[in-house]
């Protein structure tokens, strides 16, 4: 029998080989300690060339899991680069502090710190409170269970904000308090104007405070746009076992990514950053072009996947993509998505040939089960706006309008469906035709359900994702 591999420890070989991996204080506080972060953010701060100055002090969402474990190892961890030729590993150490999310005494303390300089967000699209105009949605339940907290712990009593966005406003009153000066919110989710967004949501979450604290976020807070970038799909066990195979640790919380990555960001940092530019992030003055077109083609093309190749029984992106009728999908919305591109360098051809070959890896087992979630929030930036643009210029958009019949199809077979409007979304599948259609359409945006052209269209493109017996079968085998 063979001797388990040992526990990763920040051994000192490891610690003298690569000398930044040694502890950086804590110069930047994030929200949503998953494997994203850890593949994009955390990968770039450690390959700035002033590493050694900034660390990571990540919080997780809803549950502590992720930090116990990460905090088991010293907050170490092996990020596993799969490319379809095979895998490297390297071993992560700019997150110097994991922390559950509940923490939230912890997370005043950093954010009121005068060393904090930024603050970074990965806490999913669903949680920025959007209503389906793009405002924000007091009334959700979330969100008015925190303005309610808030505003108890506002005038001195007991109240505790449960989303991320909560404890960041209650941890912002903090710094307000503390006279730590200005701070930057940078967003890294996958939402359109992510940076304004965040501002709105922070902003409707702070008026409960009272005034001051609305001022002081608006003459200190600056909310940074970003586009990111880079496919990570949920780490497996098989993962954590070939990490202890190949690197001879055993590490509970390995992240698996494939080599691309970008990341495109917009905005002040008042209190500093550390140089991402020299680790290859893009730093522009209009972000508009880069965000859409990562949004459309990236993103958009993942939902229609979702979608359209759970319906024809695949389970990865590299399936699906596989199977000509999903992919004539995708090129069919990519061909209607660029003619909505413009700007200078987006060069489209290059960024779909690239994108095919991402995609194609199959290597990476991207589910399309875990890519198919929260589709409300998710349709709104992928497919709403291209297709509001392609009607608006006499064409049909039935690129676009075929995504959200994948999802309309998809919702009504899904057993168990992952979004903040999942209620909503089972009352609405109760009812037929076009009725059906159009109470779904609403949820993902109001302007769509109340144009009847755009319902039958919808509707007239339901059912074109017909199970494929072949792909069943192969999925079943596997
Ligand atoms: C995906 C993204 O789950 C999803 O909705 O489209 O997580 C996608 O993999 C990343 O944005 C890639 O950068």
């Amino acid at each position: 029998m063979s001797a388990a591999p040992p526990a990763l420890d920040p051994v000192p070989a490891l610690n003298r080989s690569l000398k930044h991996l040694q502890k950086a204080p804590v110069r930047i506080v994030h929200l949503g300690l998953g494997a994203f972060h850890r593949s994009h953010q955390a990968w770039y701060t450690q390959h700035s060339p002033d590493a050694a100055e900034w660390g990571i002090a990540a919080f997780t969402g809803r549950r502590p899991d992720a930090a116990e474990a990460l905090s088991g190892q010293d907050c170490l961890y092996t990020l596993v680069e799969r490319s379809a030729g095979g895998d490297s590993f390297e071993v992560i150490g700019s997150i110097v502090e994991a922390v559950d999310g509940a923490d939230i005494s912890r997370l005043s303390q950093l954010v009121a710190a005068r060393e904090t300089a930024i603050v970074t967000l990965t806490i999913t699209e669903a949680a920025y409170g959007l209503a389906a105009d793009g405002t924000f949605d007091a009334g959700a339940t979330a969100v008015s269970d925190d303005l309610r907290a808030l505003s108890a712990a506002a005038s001195g009593g007991a109240g505790t904000p449960t989303t991320p966005l909560g404890r960041l406003v209650l941890a912002l009153a903090g710094r307000m308090d503390s006279g730590a000066g200005p701070v930057a919110v940078v967003s890294c989710d996958n939402l359109s104007a992510n940076g304004d967004v965040a501002r709105r949501a922070v902003l409707g979450m702070a008026s409960v405070w009272g005034p001051g604290l609305v001022e002081w976020i608006g003459r200190n807070v600056s909310f940074v746009s970003t586009s990111v970038d880079r496919i990570t799909p949920r780490t497996t066990e098989a993962d954590i076992a070939e990490v202890a195979e190949q690197c001879g640790y055993r590490d509970s919380s390995p992240v698996v990514a494939e080599p691309f990555r970008n990341w495109v960001l917009s905005g002040d940092f008042p209190a500093g950053r550390p140089r991402w530019e020299d680790a290859g992030a893009v730093v522009v003055d209009d972000i508009e072009p880069y965000e859409n077109r990562k949004l459309w083609l990236l993103n958009g093309s993942h939902s229609i996947l979702a979608y359209a190749g759970q319906l024809r029984g695949h389970a990865t992106v590299a399936e699906a993509l596989a199977d000509p009728l999903c992919r004539k999908a995708v090129e069919d919305f990519w061909d209607e998505a660029a003619s909505n591109l413009q700007g200078e360098g987006l060069d489209i051809p290059r960024y779909r040939q690239a994108l095919l070959e991402r995609f194609g890896n199959a290597r990476i087992a991207h589910r399309l089960a875990q890519i198919a979630a929260d589709g409300t929030t998710k349709l709104r930036m992928r497919s709403v706006p291209v297709l509001t643009s392609e009607r608006a210029n006499g064409r049909s958009g039935s690129g676009s309008a075929l995504m959200l019949a994948a999802w309309i199809d998809y919702v009504g077979t899904a057993p168990d469906l992952q979004d903040p409007l999942a209620a909503q979304i089972r009352a609405a599948d109760a009812l037929d035709g076009s009725d059906r259609v159009q109470a779904l359409l609403r949820l993902v945006s109001a302007g769509l359900a109340d144009d009847p052209n755009i319902v039958s269209l919808v509707q007239g493109l339901c059912g074109s994702f017909a199970a494929n017996p072949a792909a069943t079968a192969t999925t079943t085998l596997i």
